[in-house]
């Protein structure tokens, strides 16, 4: 088995001006492919080879594990992101209101979370379960698969997804992928988590 770069689910102009096609180009042409290269190239002629993503990104370490977590993280990224944007279903805007207060709140606490994730990471809202959403960041390629929790929605903050774009103005790029986050597979991964 080997494992392959998914295809972005819209055009690669299809999210300027907020970002650009050049940055698309960029992030999952040759970034996001040097990353499922390398993870071929390790796992070639292993008993890895036949392991699922998710299982080695649970169980590996070191360039196995960065390269795994960092295919997984952009696959679910570009899912994320969608020209339509759409807005939170009634099951999960109540979900969120009862955790952070307001959908504004969640906002504000997402924001906030992406723009103080220290160098290169990802912002998340999880659904951890018998507690309920959390804002979490993780470093570099770490996941919060890793600690159990179930991705809902992520941010790629590592300067490769806006310099083009937004040079060091990393809050420009953070409050444009709000205008573009993909709520009807946010909504669909919350219901997935509560089984309706
Ligand atoms: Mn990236």
């Amino acid at each position: 088995m080997s494992f392959t770069l998914p295809e972005l689910p819209f055009a690669a102009d299809a999210l300027t001006p907020v970002i650009s096609e050049e940055t698309l180009r960029y992030h999952h042409g040759k970034h996001h492919q040097t990353y499922v290269n390398n993870l071929n190239k390790l796992v070639e002629d292993t008993p890895y080879a036949s392991e699922s993503l998710e299982s080695l990104i649970q169980t590996t370490s070191g360039a196995l594990f960065n390269n795994a977590a960092q295919h997984w993280n952009h696959s679910f990224y570009w899912q994320c992101l969608s020209p339509q944007g759409g807005e939170a279903d009634s099951m999960l805007r109540e979900a969120l209101t009862q955790t952070f207060g307001s959908l504004d709140a969640f906002k504000t606490t997402f924001v906030n979370a992406a723009l103080s994730n220290f160098g290169s990471g990802w912002s998340w809202l999880v659904d951890r379960p018998g507690e309920g959403l959390a804002v979490v960041n993780t470093s570099n390629a770490n996941n919060p698969l890793r600690d159990g929790d179930t991705p809902l929605l992520v941010c790629d903050v590592w300067e490769h997804a806006y310099y083009i774009d937004y040079r060091n103005a990393r809050a420009d790029y953070i409050e444009g992928f709000w205008s573009l986050i993909n709520w009807v597979f946010v909504n669909d991964n919350f219901r997935r988590c509560h089984h309706s």
